[in-house]
């Protein structure tokens, strides 16, 4: 089964939707493995959003994730990193498909809610950056049957 790593970004904490959005990801059928809520600091945003580094947004980035508590998550599925990139929909909100979380939720790339891991390294590194292995809960669900076919 996929991992990928998801944050609550500091708008969508500020705006009470941590709730709402993780009810969409369990709607889905995607089972949560780890979760914590946290103030990033500095030194973690900065591994976190290394890529983009350089970039004109990235001073205003690393500003927007460390101004309040995330609630970062690690959640699990058959094409998790796809399946969740598409309830989170497009970067901007404003090009994001109607019924996305950004789409519904949002309007300006900046203050877009969520950041969910865009393939199967940036995932596993994530995960890694974010958790301890002994934070990552191996469970079985009694829905794991209704929602993964054999
Ligand atoms: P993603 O979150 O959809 O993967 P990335 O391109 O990885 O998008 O960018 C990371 C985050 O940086 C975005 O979610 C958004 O918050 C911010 N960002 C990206 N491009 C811009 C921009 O052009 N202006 C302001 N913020 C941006
Ligand atoms: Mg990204």
């Amino acid at each position: 089964m996929e991992k990928t790593f998801v944050i609550v970004k500091p708008d969508g904490v500020q705006r009470g939707l941590i709730g709402e959005i993780i009810a969409r990801l369990e709607r889905r059928g995607l089972r949560l493995t780890a979760a914590k809520f946290l103030q990033v600091s500095q030194e973690l945003a900065e591994k976190h959003y290394a890529v983009h580094q350089g970039k004109p947004f990235y001073g205003s980035l690393i500003q927007y994730i460390t101004s309040a508590p995330v609630m970062a998550m690690v959640w699990e599925g058959v094409d998790a990193i796809a399946a969740v990139r598409q309830t989170m929909g497009a970067t901007k909100p404003t090009e994001a498909a109607p019924g996305t979380v950004r789409h519904d939720f949002g309007l300006m790339i900046g203050r877009n809610l969520t950041h969910a891991s865009d393939g199967p390294e940036t995932a596993a590194s994530e995960i890694l950056l974010w958790f301890s292995e002994d934070e990552l809960v191996t469970w079985q669900r009694e829905s794991d049957r209704w929602v993964f076919e054999d």
